[in-house]
């Protein structure tokens, strides 16, 4: 197998190299996409140090800070080019924890999709105020209330396709930056009948640098995930074929 984590980062030069150092050491047989946005403090310096020392370790540079759902339409197509298998998605600031990654891994040679999950049993979070729990939980309420998702944790960013599912989708159609890009791949992927799993993760707080959460990527969520089930009617719609 031959899986891709993709890295968006933006100002995570306090992250990334322990995180690329931690997962490598795991010796667990991926490789590493880091998609920089031309962060400010260095970060696309420090990858492309990391991209020479490790053969694992490739670096997309990208002029300006162009939101996360952006840079994982990047990530996911340079992924597939280079001839991936299977495709992470991880955040730099290690609330998703490297040791999770090789029950991904065995999860994805069952599943089309695995989903970490805060929400299932045996998964949680840690460090986090009311208010960011909150905001969390209520999203991903309100995905499955709009959208029919039955996935209880619709808006986590630690999860996993099947190369095949990023060829499935038409990612010209995908305009989301933040949290709704999670919540709008996830509702793809259940109207192409893909089959979803979520592995319980403990979530941690970043411990250093900078959220880029904003208030913004909340309301953005609220109206594209809203706007969700009638932008994908045409596939929803389709009759399906009568049986021969
Ligand atoms: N390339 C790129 N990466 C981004 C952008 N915005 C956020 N990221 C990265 O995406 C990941 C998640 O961003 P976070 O700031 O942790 O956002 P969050 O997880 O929603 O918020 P907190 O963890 O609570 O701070 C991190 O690795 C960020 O560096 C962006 O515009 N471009
Ligand atoms: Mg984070």
């Amino acid at each position: 197998m031959f899986p891709v984590i993709v890295v968006p980062t933006y100002n995570e030069s306090e992250n990334l190299e322990r995180l690329v150092r931690q997962i490598l050491g795991m010796d667990c047989g991926v490789s590493l996409l880091v998609v920089d946005d031309n962060s400010p403090d260095g970060t696309g310096e420090i990858a492309d140090r990391l991209a020479e020392e490790f053969e694992e370790v490739h670096v997309e540079h990208r002029e300006g800070k162009q939101g996360l759902g952006s840079a994982y339409r990047h990530g996911f197509k340079v992924a597939l080019e280079m001839g991936a298998d299977c495709v992470f998605e991880m955040d730099a600031d290690f609330s998703h924890d490297p040791r999770y990654i090789p029950q991904f891994l065995s999860a994805i040679s069952e599943h089309d999709v695995v989903i970490g999950s805060r929400y299932v049993e045996g998964g949680g979070i840690e460090n986090w105020g009311l208010i960011r729990e909150f905001i969390s939980r209520g999203g991903s309420l309100y995905a499955r209330l709009f959208t029919g998702l039955t996935v209880s944790d619709a808006t986590s960013g630690f999860r996993c396709y099947r190369s095949e599912v990023l060829r499935a989708i038409d990612f010209s159609r995908i305009a989301a930056s933040g949290y709704a890009f999670q919540v709008e791949m996830a509702y793809i992927c259940k109207i192409l009948g893909f089959d979803v799993f979520e592995l319980p993760i403990v979530f941690t707080d970043r411990q250093v640098g900078q959220s880029k959460m904003s208030k913004g990527i909340v309301w953005e969520a609220i109206w594209l995930v809203g706007g969700l089930k009638r932008k994908y009617r045409d596939i929803t719609d389709k009759p399906v074929p009568p049986e021969k």
